[in-house]
């Protein structure tokens, strides 16, 4: 079979944080066409973007899947469903979000799905977990405060 590897971006302000994280990452792997092979660690990072919200907890993982980037995209959806994500504002809180950041060497303009993601390079929650598990070396914004709060769950 044709595997892929996907770099994903999670995070998580609202709720039990941690055990968002967790979840995701479990019913990720639970998929039978997704193996969960690196997870960064856990940063506490200060909201983007929208600023009267709490604080996320941010991580990025590596993926091997055989699914194409909108099977990939479609199972991310199905999670956030079942993880009760409710979300009222553009950019604001949520239970679990799952962003796929690159897919192999892609470069799709498609807005449906975006990749590279079109914000990643200025996003620091993103940059700082994503520089754990690639040879990442390139400018990390630092508007907005990060901190290491968390060793990698897998
Ligand atoms: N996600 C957003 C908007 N702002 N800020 C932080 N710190 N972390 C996020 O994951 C985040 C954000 C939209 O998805
Ligand atoms: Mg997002
Ligand atoms: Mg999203």
């Amino acid at each position: 079979m044709d595997m892929h590897t996907a770099y994903l971006s999670i995070g998580s302000n609202m709720g039990d944080r941690e055990e968002n994280l967790r979840s995701a990452i479990d019913l990720l792997n639970a998929d039978e066409a997704i193996e969960v092979t690196k997870c960064a660690n856990i940063y506490e990072t200060e909201p983007v973007g929208y600023d009267d919200q709490p604080y996320f907890l941010n991580t990025c993982l590596e993926l091997k899947t055989s699914l194409d980037p909108y099977s990939l995209l479609k199972v991310c959806q199905k999670i956030e469903n079942d993880l009760h994500r409710v979300r009222i504002i553009r950019n604001g809180p949520r239970t679990i979000d799952l962003d796929i950041l690159l897919y192999d060497d892609l470069i799709s303009y498609d807005p449906i799905l975006t990749i590279p993601h079109p914000r990643m390079y200025e996003r620091a929650f993103v940059l700082y977990p994503l520089k754990d598990i690639t040879d990442y070396s390139g400018k990390i914004p630092e508007d907005k405060s990060v901190k290491l709060v968390d060793e990698p769950y897998i």
